[in-house]
């Protein structure tokens, strides 16, 4: 149920205001995290006795019309998707200061941070993982729209059970995505450099480029850190362009030929020879791997949709090699270190500053959204 809300004031005061929902409907439990948009809180819907997220975005960050047609887009799109694995929008609001956006409440963190609570991590587990993931972009793609921003930190984790270790992978954040037409090349140059896909840096693309940012994802899952890794955006694009990675440090010993053959499948340089979401969902490593409580690849639903359990093993469960667990350690805290900076620098850039950044960005986002 969306619902659209102006704040009215009565300037005489002769009778009450208008209460914003959020404050009739939800009690505010606790923020969960800040960025330069506004922050996430976990609230309470008081009558449902629910828990869910609210994201709320400070206008007077956005000064333009096409940056604010930029948050309406991100709600348009929640709106047009619904798959087990990607986070549900359940309320929109706006008054003169924000935007509220009400959504499902991920309990989990973050897809890594459930990974580093385990002892041990296998490739069964990481299949579960990619089969959920695949199966929500293979969602977005049947419905013509491009993520645009596959990342760790865009994968939540809806956990059911801590000591049964079984999770639900949920893919937030649809504030760069867009709609695509069959034959339509985006030229929008966006995303985060470890995952970003060759011709996205080339800026002619089309959604393809979200598969590659998954086989990045399948890669980290199965050694821990990325395959183009650079000090700088710029040395880390060079080697994506020039498709320069490897399976040849001591992590990769102990991970099947077929993993590594789904990796070669989606970081294929063109994207015409990449397989497509709903391929790779079908790939033998795949079939071969994805059977964690669930009965097998073959216990997914009409439209593809897999039973959302991760983590129950399989009967043969051979466990990564242990440096695979602490080198995503290594590389998830640098992470996380690098984006407290880059909060910090943008919270103490001026305003003009900001505008200007942002303002180039949202200009060619709306090209790519006519
Ligand atoms: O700052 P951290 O990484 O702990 O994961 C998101 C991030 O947490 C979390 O809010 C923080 C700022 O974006 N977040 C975003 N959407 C969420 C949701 N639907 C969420 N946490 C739970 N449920």
């Amino acid at each position: 149920q969306l619902q659209k809300f102006r704040l009215v004031i009565n300037p005489r005061m002769l009778v009450s205001h208008r209460r914003n929902p959020i404050e009739v409907n939800y009690e505010v439990l606790e923020v969960i995290g800040k960025g330069g948009y506004g922050e996430v809180k976990k609230v309470k819907h008081k009558e449902l006795d629910v828990i869910r997220a609210l994201k709320v975005i400070k206008k007077s960050r956005y000064k333009s019309q096409a940056e604010l047609k930029m948050i309406k887009n991100e709600i348009s799109i929640m709106k047009v998707v619904d798959h087990p694995n990607i986070v549900k929008l359940y309320e929109f609001f706006e008054d003169d200061e924000n935007f509220y956006i009400i959504q499902e409440f991920c309990s989990g963190g973050q897809l890594f941070e459930a990974i580093l609570k385990k002892k041990t991590f296998s490739e069964n587990e990481a299949a579960e993982i990619m089969t959920q993931l695949l199966s929500a972009i293979a969602h977005c793609h049947q419905r013509k729209i491009v993520h645009r921003d596959v990342k760790p930190e865009n994968l939540l984790i809806d956990q059911l059970s801590v000591d049964a270790e079984k999770f639900v992978v949920k893919v937030i954040d649809f504030g760069i995505s867009t709609h695509f037409t069959p034959d339509q090349k985006l030229t929008l140059s966006i995303g985060t450099p470890y995952y970003v896909a060759p011709e996205v840096i080339e800026g002619q693309y089309n959604e393809k480029c979200d598969v590659w940012s998954c086989g990045v994802i399948l890669y980290i899952l199965l050694c821990g850190y990325p395959p183009f890794y650079g000090r700088d955006a710029n040395s880390i694009y060079n080697k994506i362009l020039k498709g320069e990675y490897s399976f040849n440090s001591k992590e990769w010993s102990s991970v099947s030929k077929a993993a590594k053959d789904l990796i070669k499948k989606m970081l294929q340089k063109l994207p015409q020879n990449r397989l497509t979401a709903a391929e790779a969902l079908g790939d033998p490593w795949i079939k071969q791997f994805h059977r964690g409580g669930t009965g097998g690849p073959n216990n997914q639903g009409p439209a593809g949709t897999p039973q959302n359990r991760v983590g129950s093993p399989p009967t043969t469960v051979k466990p990564l090699c242990v440096s695979a667990l602490t080198q995503l350690k290594n590389f998830h805290c640098e992470r996380k270190l690098q984006q407290a900076v880059l909060a910090y620098i943008a919270n103490s850039m001026n305003t003009k500053q900001q505008e200007d950044r942002l303002l180039a960005i949202f200009k060619q986002f709306d090209s790519d959204a006519d």
